[in-house]
């Protein structure tokens, strides 16, 4: 059964692949798993159709037959467990990817989100500048600690894992930006992840969603 998954009609990222549905996409193509795509309109998603796929409006979700998943890490997790590429299969390896998707979302991804969504929606507030180098240094000391422990390795616990594809999907909101180039190791890495065949045929797959939208507009 092939599975659908959901992804903004009108991505706001103009095709840069920074929308969460890139990361089930990248997933599905490292494992070899066919998909298809629902693309779905900001009024959509908050319709009630799409409110019983995801309860906060928001997209991606993964549906196969009965089973309805969303939040991007927790689809990336179940198709990295039931198909071979993403995870290790010695327990205690597969333990440790795991933890580093985890560290990905809820360790690295938080500074760095808050620090672009106070850029766009606070840039004219009268703190903002007062508050940019708090923001930056909490991305700033994550980051730090992230390059140290994976200092000259090419992924951050063996072979690449889901960890790593979560983790390289995190820091690419950062692309172009000076906080990540402050770190050699991590741009490098960021760099090897987009490298990968499945990243660039996941890449190709959303792009093609903007270019096509850009077109009929
Ligand atoms: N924790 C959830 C998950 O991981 O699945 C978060 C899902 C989420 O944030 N979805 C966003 C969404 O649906 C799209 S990806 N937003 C619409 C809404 O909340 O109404 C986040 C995103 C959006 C745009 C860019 N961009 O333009 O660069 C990057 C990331």
């Amino acid at each position: 059964m092939t599975p659908v998954i959901t992804a903004f009609a009108a991505s706001p990222d103009r095709g840069r692949g920074l929308a969460r549905d890139m990361g089930v996409r990248w997933a599905c193509e490292e494992v070899g798993l066919d998909y298809d795509v629902r693309l779905v309109s900001f009024a959509e998603m908050k319709q009630p159709a799409h409110l019983a796929r995801q309860p906060f409006g928001q997209i991606p979700t993964y549906e196969a037959g009965d089973l309805m998943l969303f939040e991007s890490a927790a689809i990336l997790l179940h198709i990295a467990e039931r198909h071979a590429g993403l995870l290790p299969a010695d327990a205690d390896a597969r333990a440790r990817a795991i933890v580093w998707m985890f560290a990905a979302v809820s360790t690295i991804e938080p500074p760095i989100v808050e620090r672009e969504q106070t850029g766009h929606a606070e840039r004219d507030a009268p703190w903002y500048e007062a508050r940019l180098p708090l923001l930056d240094a909490r991305v700033r000391t994550r980051l730090a600690a992230l390059s140290q422990r994976l200092g000259d390795a090419d992924w951050l616990d063996g072979d690449f894992s889901a960890g790593d594809l979560m983790m390289v999907q995190v820091l690419r909101r950062l692309a172009g930006e000076a906080l990540l180039a402050e770190h050699g190791n991590l741009a490098a890495y960021v760099a090897r992840g987009e490298a990968r065949p499945a990243f660039a045929r996941a890449f190709a797959a959303q792009l093609a969603v903007f270019t096509a939208q850009s077109a009929a507009h």
